[in-house]
């Protein structure tokens, strides 16, 4: 929890006030509000609910709490040293607690306080990344060689998917069996280089691509390549980052792919076909450090897909640099139990989002793992998004990965 709130604040270290109460997109609150909500729900869910404290600080509550006003009425703010002053007044009292409160009954909360922090600073730093310029695009000059990235093959099977340790969220359990039809996967997110033929085929004018839904979409908000595209010759293999649901799907289909489901991606990243065991992170079960993959700000940037080891399957940067796309829409598993409150994620199987997987350069360890499950309306583009693609099981594929398999 101290590691966690070191970086949280360093996230703010010497912002200014503008900055802390701007709303760069309506779907965002300020970075500011996401602060006071940290307080607040630890708050609200160790102090008042565990502990059964009185509420601290209840001038803030309607201000903090997830269902106290619009998004839009959250940019006036206390400045940015009261906001630190509550999240101090509630973390002694929080550490106070620690050391009578019933553990044993209450890990499980004192381990989604943790992931709560994480997952509201992953928005801030994605809110920042709004707010920063970004540099004017010419038109390319490169001429670098279309190509799309080999992929590699996964064999037909039953798969364990979900998580159920402390740590799992609700929508995470329970750990369940899904069989899968043999399938290829790509090894890598899609590159700068291999989204640029997309571009430069007119991809975004070419309503061969598109969904009836991804169309609409385009006609609305008639964006040309993705949010946080580069071209700078030095992102080539780098992810490309900043894209909705419908551009991922639209360049999918100009390859001849299409986005993974959920199972598919989780099933490539955590399953160990040939022993049948299932792995929390894609290099196994360690918890993640800076030799695995691009995460929790070690570079604040995205950094090349191929720059961290493959997994067991072949695959690259299945965790950390981008959040990937996938298929399925957000929904319940099997035996879904709400957990902590229903607000969390119950609210959202409405089947208007859609899941994505891996996390981001920004996500923390604590939110990062392979049955993750994070969620958006298809139509946003702001978060740290990328995608891979898959598709039905082929000679090509087949071959190469038999020929990899041998070769090791
Ligand atoms: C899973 C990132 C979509 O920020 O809305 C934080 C996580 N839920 N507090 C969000 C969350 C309640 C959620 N996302
Ligand atoms: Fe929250």
């Amino acid at each position: 929890m101290h590691a966690c709130r070191t970086a949280t604040l360093a996230l703010f270290d010497g912002m200014d006030h503008e900055t802390f109460c701007r709303q760069p997109h309506s779907d965002f609150s300020p970075v500011g509000w996401h602060l006071g909500h940290i307080a607040y729900t630890e708050a609200l869910w160790l102090l008042q609910h565990s502990a059964g404290d009185r509420p601290l600080f209840p001038e803030y509550h309607r201000l903090f709490a997830q269902d106290g006003m619009p998004k839009g009425d959250r940019v006036k703010l206390p400045p940015l040293s009261e906001v630190c002053d509550y999240l101090k007044a509630v973390r002694a009292k929080v550490f106070d607690y620690l050391q009578i409160a019933p553990l044993d009954q209450q890990e499980r909360l004192w381990r989604w306080i943790l992931q709560h922090e994480s997952q509201h600073c992953e928005t801030v730093a994605l809110i920042l990344e709004l707010q920063k310029k970004r540099p004017e695009l010419s038109r390319s000059q490169s001429n670098l060689k279309p190509q799309t990235s080999s992929m590699v093959c996964i064999p037909a099977g039953y798969f364990e998917q979900g998580n159920e340790s402390l740590d799992a969220l609700d929508n995470e359990r329970p750990v369940h069996q899904v069989y899968l039809e043999t399938y290829c996967i790509d090894r890598t997110p899609v590159t700068h280089q291999a989204y640029r033929s997309f571009i430069q085929s007119n991809g975004y004018q070419d309503v061969r691509w598109w969904s009836s839904e991804g169309w609409q979409w385009l006609q609305k908000n008639p964006v040309t390549h993705p949010l946080y595209w580069r071209e700078d010759p030095t992102y080539a293999n780098h992810p490309v980052c900043g894209v909705s649901y419908y551009e991922a799907e639209a360049y999918a289909r100009f390859v001849g792919k299409r986005l993974p489901t959920e199972s598919e991606w989780e099933k490539a990243a955590s399953w160990n076909s040939q022993a049948g065991t299932r792995s929390l992170y894609a290099w196994g079960d360690q918890f993640p450090d800076a030799t695995r993959c691009n995460y929790g700000h070690e570079w604040s940037t995205t950094t090349p897909v191929d720059r961290y080891p493959a997994n067991l399957a072949g695959c690259y940067d299945l965790l950390g640099n981008v959040w990937e796309w996938t298929a399925t829409w957000f929904d319940r598993y099997a035996e879904f139990e709400s957990y902590p409150y229903p607000g969390y994620s119950q609210v959202y199987f409405d089947g208007e989002h859609r899941v994505l997987k891996g996390g981001s350069w920004a996500t923390r360890p604590w939110a990062m793992r392979c049955a993750f499950r994070n969620w958006y309306y298809p139509h946003m583009r702001q978060m740290l998004s990328g995608f891979r693609c898959v598709s039905d099981a082929n000679p090509e594929c087949l071959s190469a990965t038999v020929i990899k398999d041998s070769v090791l």
